[in-house]
């Protein structure tokens, strides 16, 4: 049993906040971002929440396919921003595409969300129970970030991608290698929720922003992304020079540069696009994917090779070797 993606998609809000933008209210400059981090402006949702992203992503995915929502048989939604706890946030995506035959649920692994799900979802189809299903990566992270923490806002930003997988005769998914490491939970947290019952006098208060250990997160990334990328090109008995293209997570461009050196794939075969939005936690991967495909670098069906990789907080970090 075979399953491959179909159809890709992703959606950005509109409204584009520019490095020079941010120096308006915070002590920061255009040279310094885009010095350190690649970044020179992101998308920031204005009167839209993660669903609304998610499910714009999706019908751009369907309709990429000619598909009708109501042949999904499932949806599932990465994120770390989702609008509540419940109902979830694949449940208002399928309310606003009208997928009525799909079971929908979110998943939270973080930065590492989609490849996470793209497992999951995977894994789910095949079982052989199920034909057609979306795995969407979907986040709003500027409602979470301290707008006044110039080390952590000027990172991030918000937009959704997501892909449409299918059953088919042959499989396409090559390999995976998914790893977490909860004893170093404290590297990257937000949206710390507060204890609010009366019977505990020390209770949690909780923390809305997202608040992130930046140098300890880049050495993680630095130290272990290399071992899962070469892990999962040893799963699959695939060379390097194999790989057509390796997606990872967009959370810094020097990040890039350190990794593509560690595992000696040239940097021409990072994709990246970090300097039009940023880090979009779980929805770099599919976002940048989708941007691929739609102007022809990656063809689907064309049997290239892709890597994808994510990794970010909890820890989480993994790969996912493909062809597409
Ligand atoms: C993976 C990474 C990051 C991340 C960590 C640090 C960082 C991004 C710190 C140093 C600073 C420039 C920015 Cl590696 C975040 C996530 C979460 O998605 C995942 N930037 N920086 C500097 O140069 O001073």
């Amino acid at each position: 049993m075979g399953v491959k993606i179909t159809a890709t998609g992703h959606y950005l809000p509109p409204h584009v906040v520019t490095n020079d933008d941010l120096t308006v209210f915070m002590d920061t400059s255009d040279e310094w971002i885009q010095k350190r981090t690649g970044i020179s402006q992101r998308h920031i949702a204005i009167n839209e929440n993660t669903s609304d992203l998610a499910a714009e992503a999706a019908k751009r995915i369907l309709a990429s396919r000619n598909m009708d929502a109501t042949e999904l048989d499932f949806i599932l939604v990465a994120t770390m921003t989702p609008d509540a706890q419940s109902p979830s946030t694949a449940c208002k995506v399928q309310e606003k595409i009208g997928a009525t035959k799909a079971f929908c649920f979110d998943m939270n692994a973080a930065c590492s969300g989609f490849i996470f799900a793209l497992s999951t979802a995977m894994h789910v189809m095949q079982s052989g129970s199920y034909q057609k299903g979306l795995v969407l990566g979907a986040e709003t992270m500027s409602k979470i970030i301290n707008w006044q923490d110039r080390s952590t806002a000027v990172l991030f930003g918000d937009g959704a991608g997501g892909v449409l997988l299918e059953q088919s005769a042959q499989n396409y998914f090559l390999a995976e290698d998914l790893h977490s490491d909860g004893t170093r939970y404290m590297s990257l947290t937000a949206d710390e929720k507060a204890v609010l019952h009366p019977f505990q006098s020390d209770a949690p208060k909780g923390n809305q922003y997202l608040s992130m250990d930046g140098r300890g997160i880049f050495d993680f990334v630095s130290r272990n992304v290399p071992e899962t990328i070469h892990q999962v090109l040893e799963k699959a008995a695939c060379k390097k020079e194999d790989v057509s293209w390796v997606i990872a997570h967009q959370a810094n461009r020097r990040l890039l540069e350190v990794l593509s050196k560690k595992v000696k794939i040239p940097l021409e075969k990072f994709a990246t696009n970090i300097a039009q939005t940023g880090n979009t936690s779980a929805a770099s991967v599919p976002i940048l994917l989708d941007q691929m495909i739609q102007e022809g670098t990656i063809q689907i069906g064309s049997g290239e090779t892709i890597l994808l990789t994510g990794f970010g907080g909890g820890l989480t970090w993994g790969s996912i070797m493909m062809n597409i």
